[in-house]
């Protein structure tokens, strides 16, 4: 069962494996940018290579998910900012920060492609190559390490929390660790494109600064593990990017003082 949505970009996704393929695309910037405003958001280009997250992430999802799926987002944000006076000038973050205080015609449009285009920014930095310093295991960031025996008991049961959170997420959405305003952590999960820094959208119980955040859409995954999420998640953990999390967590401590 897929919201309307979901099944747009299913349909999306696999015209887009079909053509990269075919192709050979991967070399080639995605063409789908061509009739949408250039700014005043970009795509910035992934922090390691496409296959860098294999085996565990496989190159053409990357290709597909970062070039088309990320692009789209951006595409369409441009689009919504450009046609409401006064929203260009305002950073990712305000906007999506401050939803409710948008246009009504532009909330919509905001919260999906704005919310898409920022988790997706965090998503990338969330995970690096796997072996690298710091990447899968467990944490070795004493402040994080101490936050998450405080709030769940041990990392193992971290682990388990939040794969609970992304494995049950019905449809499409994000599984997220997250700071909240005193300072504990907490793991929570958002429909769609929505995530915690969204005030008036997502519950105060669910809100906080984002440390960790897992893109459970089927266009994540599908290419390599199908309808099998449990397999991705469990994968995705050997390509966390902790000591990103940790500077995370050092960030948000010194907003909050
Ligand atoms: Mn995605």
């Amino acid at each position: 069962m897929h919201t309307p949505s979901s099944r747009r970009e299913f349909i999306a996704l696999t015209a887009a494996a079909a053509l990269a393929g075919s192709a050979r695309a991967q070399s080639k910037p995605a063409a789908t940018a061509a009739a949408a405003p250039s700014g005043p958001f970009a795509l910035d280009p992934l922090p390691y290579a496409a296959n860098a997250l294999e085996p565990h992430i496989d190159a053409k999802t990357m290709e597909i998910h970062h070039g088309k799926h990320h692009q789209a987002y951006i595409n369409n944000l441009n689009t919504a900012v450009k046609a409401s006076a006064g929203l260009e000038k305002k950073s990712l973050e305000e906007l999506i920060s401050g939803i409710s205080f948008l246009p009504e015609s532009a909330q919509m449009p905001v919260r999906n492609n704005g919310g898409g285009h920022w988790n997706h920014t965090f998503f990338w930095e969330s995970m690096a190559a796997p072996g690298g310093v710091g990447v899968g295991g467990t944490p070795e960031d004493a402040a994080l390490s101490a936050g998450i025996t405080k709030a769940f008991g041990d990392f193992d049961k971290f682990k388990a929390k939040f794969g609970e959170a992304a494995t049950k997420r019905f449809g499409s959405g994000w599984a997220w660790l997250i700071a909240k305003e005193d300072g504990s952590l907490a793991v929570v999960s958002t429909p769609n494109q929505d995530n915690p820094l969204m005030q008036g959208i997502v519950p105060n119980t669910d809100r906080g600064t984002p440390l960790l955040g897992l893109d459970v859409w089927e266009h994540a995954y599908y290419l390599n593990y199908q309808n099998r999420r449990p397999e991705y998640i469990a994968a995705w953990w050997n390509v966390v990017n902790w000591p990103a999390v940790a500077a995370r967590l050092k960030a948000a401590g010194k907003k909050g003082k």
